[in-house]
């Protein structure tokens, strides 16, 4: 056998570099580089290994967190065909990653992490930044990434990679299986020596499939179709992760079954395909909502049917509606004791096409679609055009970047109140130029993400917009945009706080208590005066270009100049707070105190206690579905 000398670390990085994927005859690497901050867990090993191997480019983030929503953004926006590996440090290093794993793996997108772990040898045992145990050995922070992992070892011995590797890219590259794979390198094996097979370094490709669903219940699934009378699809991210957006268009224009968006889902149709109805759910559109309450066959492509798709069960009332859900991964397709096609949503779409090909919704759900599709028009055209304020209120700010941005742009967004009312309002016009994360709506990804998104095609111009809550949180991949060279359209909206937070607090009768930025006053609340922070000089101090934008005029006019700029520009807005865009025809679990001494709580639960009535459960009925 022939083998190469090297180390660990050398070893995998040797390999990841020889990595490929290949979908309907294209072909490309698989890992685009490494993102990570270096420390003493990893520095001498795998930042060694890095270095030798200059053609798997390095790049250094700000914050660990940051670096895998870099990463996890990279593989959304190319439909998972390519990531990042994510390197760091052991101990806080590697914990700063739990997060980020947590948010690739609940959004079913691929990302390899490789944090550094406390010595294998044990002997010089606590080291800087271990957890120690009275009970074992064998445990480490990195423990920690477990139940946020597809897939998770820890390499103790140099030669233990020739087995784990394959593993991790077999689960990174199953449709079904991916999310975060994490291999734990613990800081002396990285730097160790072995043999390493010369196969290993060849080039290897990973054929994605699409597996096609079983025939019987394809026919099965045409026969529920046909007997419909008020079918609905609900398009999930599975669509365009399957690159599935024609043939739900065509299935959707053949047979005139209207479509609902989830928020992975949207842009999955341009915003004026006719049977689009836009969003659905907890942020969804009337007609949306509407269509589901009434729908006897919901037609659920690649969704988790969240609670946010499913109004905390309380979308589908129609008390004889039955669910065809298809999905590459078992667990999805099987829920709401669906009929469940497993497969590829792509290649199910087409076979169901060509299985119904005779059906067509009737006359007056058709006119419905028409209907709703056009009232919707009508309301976004409302919220665009509020002259409110100043301060301006989001709806506002939102139509004027849908306005100024080019077809092929991409927003990017995760958390506050901005996910629901783009979901609502965003008028997407091309796949993929709409990027939420919204499985984790995890506040800090918004900024990172975007830096991901503009990686994975920088043809695309990218606006990130964000709330001032979550550029507080994490921000500073901004320098990250500089020192790459990618620009980011950054429209940041500030309301002193939480205004989604701060809205739900007041629905469920607590005031907005908690949710404001204010000084600590008197009283001993953090009810004084705003705090007085700065965002343009915070931005400025990053090394962006930015500007303030107050009335509706100069927000416009802000707005489309960052165009012009060719490196990351911030425009910062103040917006109101209480100016909210309202919902439409949907619910959401959030549960309320049984008990209180505050009346507007008790009125609350009241309200609560009735709408809960709604929630239904699909799990068991079954026997009337055949
Ligand atoms: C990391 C993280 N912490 C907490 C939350 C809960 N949370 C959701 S939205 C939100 C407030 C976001 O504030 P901001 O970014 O200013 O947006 P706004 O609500 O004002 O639109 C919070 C705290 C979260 N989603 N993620
Ligand atoms: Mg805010």
């Amino acid at each position: 056998m022939r083998t190469r000398r090297l180390t660990m670390a050398q070893a995998l990085i040797g390999f990841l570099k020889s990595q490929y994927v290949e979908r309907d005859g294209r072909e490309n690497r698989f890992f685009a580089g490494a993102w990570g901050i270096f420390g003493h867990g990893n520095v001498a090993g795998l930042g060694q290994a890095l270095q030798e191997y200059p053609d798997f480019r390095y790049y250094l983030s700000r914050n660990e967190q940051a670096s895998v929503h870099i990463a996890t953004a990279f593989a959304k926006a190319r439909n998972r065909l390519a990531t990042f590996a994510c390197v760091s440090s052991i101990g806080p290093g590697a914990t700063n990653m739990i997060t980020g794993a947590a948010t690739a793996t609940i959004n079913r997108i691929p990302v390899l992490l490789l944090p550094g772990d406390i010595f294998a040898r044990r002997n010089v045992a606590p080291v800087l930044q271990q957890l120690e145990s009275d009970s074992t050995q064998d445990i480490s922070v990195n423990d920690a990434f477990k139940p946020v992992s597809r897939y998770w070892d820890r390499i103790y011995r140099p030669d233990q990679l020739v087995c784990s590797l394959p593993e991790a890219m077999r689960v990174l590259t199953s449709p079904a299986q991916t999310g975060a794979v994490t291999l734990a390198l613990p800081q002396d094996v990285q730097s160790e020596a072995a043999d390493y097979p010369e196969e290993m370094f060849e080039k290897r490709i990973w054929h994605i499939a699409r597996p096609q669903a079983d025939s019987e219940l394809l026919a099965k699934a045409a026969a529920w179709i046909q007997a419909a009378g008020n079918p609905l699809i609900v398009a999930g991210g599975g669509v365009l992760y399957s690159e599935a957006m024609d043939a739900l268009s065509q299935f959707a224009a053949r047979t005139g079954i209207p479509v609902g968006e989830t928020q992975a889902g949207k842009s999955s149709l341009p915003f004026d395909h006719p049977q689009n109805l836009g969003a659905i759910g907890v942020t969804g559109t009337p007609g949306a909502n509407i269509a589901a309450r009434e729908t006897d066959l919901v037609i659920a492509v690649g969704t988790r049917l969240s609670d946010f798709t499913t109004a905390s069960k309380t979308a589908f009332q129609n008390p004889n509606v039955r669910f065809i859900n298809i999905n590459v991964a078992e667990v999805d397709a099987f829920k709401h004791a669906a009929l469940p096609l497993v497969g590829d949503a792509r290649a199910t779409l087409e076979a169901l096409r060509r299985a119904v090909s005779s059906y067509r919704v009737d006359e007056s759900y058709a006119r419905c679609i028409v209907h709703w599709k056009t009232l919707w028009e009508k309301e976004t055209d409302r919220i665009f055009g509020v002259q409110h304020g100043p301060p301006i209120s989001q709806g506002e700010v939102i139509g004027a970047v849908n306005r100024a941005s080019h077809p092929e742009d991409v927003v990017v967004c995760a958390a506050g109140s901005l996910p629901g009312d783009l979901h609502k309002l965003w008028r997407a016009r091309m796949p993929n130029g709409y990027h939420l994360e919204y499985g984790y709506s995890c506040m800090g990804y918004e900024i990172a993400g975007g830096l991901g998104v503009k990686m994975a095609d920088p043809d695309r111009d990218v606006y990130v917009m964000v709330g001032d809550g979550s550029f507080l949180l994490m921000s500073s991949e901004i320098v990250t945009s500089i020192q790459e060279g990618y620009k980011l359209n950054v429209v940041l909206l500030d309301n002193h706080g939480f205004s989604s937070i701060g809205g739900l607090s007041q629905a469920v009768g607590s005031h907005g208590f908690g949710t404001d930025y204010r000084y600590r006053s008197e009283t001993g609340q953090l009810d004084g005066n705003y705090l007085p922070v700065d965002f343009v000089k915070l931005a400025e101090g990053y090394g962006a270009k930015a500007v303030r934008a107050t009335t509706r005029q100069e927000v416009e006019r802000a707005i489309a100049d960052m165009r012009n700029h060719d490196s990351t520009t911030v425009v910062v807005i103040e917006v109101d707070k209480e100016m909210r865009v309202p919902g439409y025809e949907s619910w959401w679990d959030v549960p309320i105190s049984e008990v209180s001494e505050f009346q507007s709580i008790r009125a609350a639960r009241a309200a609560y206690e009735d709408a809960i009535k709604r929630e239904r459960h699909f799990e068991m009925a079954v026997a009337d579905r055949s």
